[in-house]
């Protein structure tokens, strides 16, 4: 064995505990999280919006790029970068959370990009409904899937792949899908899918393809493995698993206080502290209710309007903190009673944890 990941000859564990490995610092430095502190606001700025790349980032020439709609169209046609910002403009304030974030927080770790919070934001799109491009291309009376594929191609597992996903045609019609150009106001960053990507509001980030270059009428089920190889609720590695699709409910705190740099532990005064953050679920569910636990006992916040149909709500408690340590959680419910669970069910890579975000402070004189 030459430890080949080509061949899928690696010795790539599935699951780890304790220490993270080179592996995991490495794609730990390539995709950052949001600054959580970045948590009081509405929109994160594009320099603190998250980032997973599976691959490298392809630098694309906005002027040259195309995208092709092909297979199982009647009326299959190409367009340019120019076509698709003539078509009409919609804006919508999206919040995007990678499924991955969270899985540090299970145990054995699901080996890969070791997320604890921070793989969430909320950005102002703008881009062109999907929906109308597709059916201009006439999409045959058997097409089952519609694949949407990347410009960056990479391996997994020995299998080589550019990132594709898919979505079905009732999934299409449900979803508010948008072809995306611009992220808060200004053309889309390289790393964010320059200069075109897909954004599948209410969905876990891997559906909002990046560098988006081509979409697939198929009449056959879609195979590419980010569909049916990765993204799945699996409780072993030969359980083919139910697919990751909607966000579930989830809420975040802003760290109160000033950090210590190593441990992110907090300190503060006693006192007058207002506690806030953000709260979202998933498919345009509005959140009804965020607690707070300090100590052993919750407390309900008050929560905000969110800024959109698909976009977080903010929330806060005015705290009146003594002296002492605590262990601060916060918690959401969604309108459709869906509550954050004091833990989250193990599955193999780690997806959809959505257990409360806790965080250790020290309130001293
Ligand atoms: N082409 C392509 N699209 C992709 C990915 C990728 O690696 N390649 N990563 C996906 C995943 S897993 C997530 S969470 C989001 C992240 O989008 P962002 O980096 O703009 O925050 O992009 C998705 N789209
Ligand atoms: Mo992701």
């Amino acid at each position: 064995m030459s430890d080949n990941p080509f061949r899928g000859e690696h010795a790539r564990e599935v699951t780890a505990s304790g220490v993270f490995s080179q592996h995991e610092v490495s794609l730990a430095n390539r995709n950052s999280g949001v600054f959580l502190e970045m948590l009081a606001l509405d929109i994160t700025p594009v320099g603190a919006h998250y980032l997973l790349s599976h691959f490298d980032v392809p630098l694309l020439q906005a002027g040259a790029h195309r995208l092709v709609l092909d297979g199982a169209f009647d009326a299959p046609f190409e367009m340019s970068l120019e076509e698709i910002r003539a078509e009409p403009q919609v804006t919508m304030p999206v919040t995007m959370e990678c499924a991955g974030n969270g899985r540090t927080g299970m145990e054995p770790r699901s080996f890969s990009m070791p997320w604890a919070y921070e793989a969430v934001g909320t950005a102002e799109w703008t881009g062109t409904p999907l929906a109308p491009l597709i059916e201009r291309a006439k999409p045959q009376g058997g097409v089952v899937d519609f694949a949407f594929e990347g410009a960056d191609f990479g391996y997994d597992k020995g299998v080589g792949h550019a990132f594709g996903r898919s979505l079905t045609p009732e999934e299409l019609d449900r979803l508010e899908v948008l072809l995306v150009y611009e992220m808060n106001g200004q053309p889309l960053l390289p790393q964010h899918g320059a200069p075109l990507r897909l954004i599948v509001p209410g969905w876990y980030g891997m559906a909002s393809v990046k560098w988006l270059n081509r979409i697939t009428a198929m009449t056959e089920r879609y195979q590419g493995f980010q569909q049916v190889g990765t993204y799945r609720f699996r409780q072993a590695a030969d359980d083919p698993g139910e697919p990751v699709t909607e966000v579930r409910v989830k809420s975040l705190m802003v760290p109160p206080g000033v950090p210590d740099w190593i441990t992110r532990k907090r300190r503060l005064s006693p006192g007058r502290v207002t506690l806030q953050g953000r709260a979202w679920s998933g498919a345009g569910v509005p959140v009804e209710r965020v607690e707070v636990r300090i100590g052993e006992d919750w407390h309900e916040a008050k929560v905000e309007a969110p800024v959109g149909r698909y976009a977080w709500s903010g929330w806060s408690f005015d705290w009146q903190a003594e002296p002492g340590h605590y262990l601060l959680a916060c918690r959401a419910t969604d309108a459709e009673g869906n509550m954050q669970p004091m833990e989250a069910a193990w599955n193999l890579s780690g997806f959809a944890n959505n257990a409360p975000h806790e965080v250790e402070v020290f309130v001293e004189d």
